[in-house]
C-alpha cells in the first residue's frame, strides 16, 4: 500500500508544528537533563526570543510544512507481518531532507499509532546519507495507521508530518476514549498517578505522573531513556495533532516526573508516556480532557 499524506498537508502538520514547536519549548527550561546533547541548544536560542511574542505566531503566515511519504514492502500490508517502511520527508519547498539533528539521541523517532488510538509504537528507522528512512514493523491490527516522523532539521524548527498506511482487514471495534486523567491508570507492569494542572487550550499545561509498581510499591528505579527520565506523546482524539515532550525537570520532589504541553484547540487527546526501570521500557497511556 502506498500512501502519501498529501491531503493532510495544510491541516495536520500545520497544527503538528505548533503542537512540536511548544513541546520542545520545555527544552529551553531543561538545559541542565539535556545538557551535552546536541540540538538543544538551538532549541534554548530558537525558543527563548519567542518568549514574550506568540510562541505560534512563526506558524501563521500560511507556510507549508514538511511532508511525509511512506511506501511498505510488501505494498500489501498484512496485520501481524512484519513490513519495511520505507520513507522519506520532503521540506516546504520539496527538497528531500537528508540531515537531522540528533534530537534525544536519534535523529528520527518515528510514532505510530493506529486511527482509533489503541496502538502505540516508538521506533527508530534508519536513514542513509540520500534521506531515505527505512524501518521494519509489524503493524498489530487491521485498518488505518499514521505515522508521525518526529525530526528536527539542522538550523530548522521541529516537525512530525504524518502519512499513513492502510493494513488489510476489518478493524477491531472502535471504542470511544474515555477520559481516565486525572487519577489512577494502568499502564503494562506498572500504574501511574496523574495530575493535570491547567488542562485548558491555549495555555501551559502541565501533566504529572506518580508510578508504582504492580505491587503498588512506588516506582523508585527510574533509568535515563533517550537522554531524558521519561518521554511523552500526545494526540488528538482524531490523530492529527501531536505533541512530543519529555519531562520539565528531572524527577519532582513526590517522585513523579512532570511534562509541559501546549494544547492549541479543546477536545480529548490521548498520551503515552514512555519510561525505563530495571532496565526495561514501559508505557503507560491516558486520556485526558482538554477544555
Ligand atoms: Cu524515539
Amino acid at each position: 500500500m502506498i500512501t502519501k499524506s498529501t491531503h493532510l498537508i495544510g491541516r495536520a502538520p500545520r497544527l503538528c508544528m505548533v503542537l512540536v514547536a511548544a513541546g520542545f519549548l520545555v527544552c529551553s527550561v531543561h538545559g541542565k537533563a539535556m545538557a551535552g546533547e546536541a540540538g538543544h541548544g538551538d532549541h534554548a536560542a530558537a525558543t527563548s526570543g519567542k518568549r514574550t511574542a506568540d510562541p505560534h505566531g512563526g506558524h501563521d503566515g500560511g507556510q507549508k510544512e514538511s511532508m511525509l511519504t511512506v511506501r511498505t514492502d510488501p505494498a500489501a500490508v498484512k496485520p501481524g507481518e512484519p513490513v519495511t517502511l520505507n520513507l522519506m520527508i520532503h521540506d516546504e519547498t520539496g527538497a528531500v531532507i537528508k540531515d537531522f539533528e540528533t534530537v534525544h539521541e536519534k535523529k528520527l523517532h518515528l510514532i505510530i499509532v493506529s486511527d482509533r488510538l489503541d496502538r502505540f509504537a516508538h521506533i527508530h528507522p534508519e536513514i542513509d546519507s540520500a534521506g531515505n528512512i527505512t524501518g521494519t514493523y509489524a503493524f498489530p491490527t487491521a485498518g488505518m495507521y499514521r505515522l508521525y516522523a518526529d525530526h528536527k532539521p539542522p538550523g530548522g524548527k521541529p516537525a512530525a508530518p504524518i502519512a499513513e498506511v492502510n493494513v488489510a482487514g476489518t478493524p477491531p471495534p472502535m471504542t470511544a476514549l474515555v477520559p481516565d486523567a486525572p487519577g489512577r491508570v494502568k499502564g503494562d507492569e506498572l500504574e501511574a498517578d496523574i495530575v493535570v494542572e491547567n488542562g485548558r487550550a491555549g495555555g501551559t499545561t502541565r501533566i504529572s505522573l506518580t508510578l508504582f509498581d504492580a505491587a503498588g510499591r512506588p516506582v523508585s528505579d527510574l533509568q535515563p531513556y533517550l537522554g531524558a527520565m521519561g518521554h511523552l506523546v500526545v494526540l488528538s482524539g482524531d490523530g492529527r495533532q501531536y505533541v512530543h515532550s519529555h519531562p520539565l525537570e528531572g524527577r519532582s520532589p513526590g517522585g513523579g516526573l512532570a511534562f509541559e504541553a501546549h494544547f492549541a484547540h479543546s477536545g480529548i487527546y490521548k498520551g503515552w508516556a514512555e519510561f525505563r526501570s530495571s532496565d526495561a521500557i514501559h508505557d503507560v497511556s491516558f486520556v485526558v480532557q482538554i477544555d
